[in-house]
């Protein structure tokens, strides 16, 4: 499977998903780089994009608002003052796909003009002019499922069955955006771990992972550092690696192509070694 990255008029750039990838996180909200400064703030946040591509990570997911549990709403003007200067400097400096984790339209339009390839939105373009922006920008979109929004998504999810509900929520959107003019060829699909989802609810769609791929696009999974893994191991976020690992090791198992990971190197050799493993099973024994 490959993933074709070029926008209108661009020179000709692919993502190869024969195996599986690291998108590496990149959050570069206050919390994240803000001790010392605006031009310190972007060294930091640079010097860690730089150290994920050394590391493996085949795509940058820059995000500039947090959409964690409770996270409040972040302004245009924040979010693009955040995004826009690591983009740019990303885009000249580095030899990888920048994804922008967005729900705004006008975000995804600048920051596709400063050099990013995917559009990340966790609201499956479903905000004001985005499925449009989105169209016209003519870039990879991934598309989440979220139940409800991140102030209250956690508060009672709710599910008759979780991965049904899932499915028919992505199959609903991908029609949306191919009848708004993004190809489909250019949908890459997340089942939202953790986005209004119960500990149980979580670990019923990671082990249905294989069930995604019955849409023939690329899925993205995002479990890493999660509290589906903090609340089952009974663990701070520091504690987090092994469970995390434990998940992209089975997600990549079951065939996800993209793996959102805060551990770039870690998760990288996991990758390497299910690929190994899958490359034995595909293989006749003795040949
Ligand atoms: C996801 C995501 C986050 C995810 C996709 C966190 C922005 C929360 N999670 N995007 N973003 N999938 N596509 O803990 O699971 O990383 S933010």
């Amino acid at each position: 499977m490959q993933l074709n990255l070029t926008a209108n008029s661009k020179r000709v750039k692919t993502l190869d998903l024969s195996q599986p990838v690291v998108m590496g996180i990149l959050n570069v909200t206050p919390d994240s780089f803000s001790d010392g400064g605006q031009y310190h703030a972007l060294e930091a946040a640079f010097k860690q994009a730089e150290k994920m591509v050394a590391d493996g990570a085949k795509i940058i997911d820059i995000g500039g608002e947090s959409t964690r549990p409770g996270a409040s709403v972040v302004s245009l003007e924040e979010e693009l003052a955040r995004v826009i200067p690591i983009i740019k400097r990303i885009a000249l400096q580095l030899d990888v796909v920048i994804s922008i984790d967005t729900s705004k339209a006008q975000v995804m339009r600048e920051a596709v003009a400063a050099g990013a390839h995917i559009i990340n939105d966790v609201r499956a373009l479903q905000e004001e002019g985005a499925l449009q922006a989105a169209a016209e920008l003519a870039v990879p979109v991934c598309i989440m499922h979220m139940q409800g929004q991140p102030i209250n998504m956690q508060d009672s999810p709710s599910y008759h069955d979780v991965t049904t509900e899932v499915l028919v929520f992505l199959q609903q959107r991908i029609d949306d955006c191919v009848n708004a003019g993004i190809r489909r060829e250019h949908i890459i699909l997340d089942p939202g771990f953790g986005f209004g989802k119960t500990l149980e609810q979580n670990y019923q769609l990671l082990a249905d992972t294989a069930v995604f791929h019955q849409f023939g696009l690329p899925v993205l999974i995002g479990v890493s550092r999660k509290s589906m893994i903090g609340n089952l191991l009974q663990c701070d976020e520091s504690q987090r690696l092994a469970g995390s690992l434990a998940c992209a090791s089975a997600a990549a198992t079951d065939g996800a192509q993209i793996l959102r990971v805060h551990d770039v190197r870690e998760t990288a050799d996991v990758l390497a070694v299910v690929a190994q493993l899958a490359k034995h099973r595909n293989s006749k024994r003795g040949s």
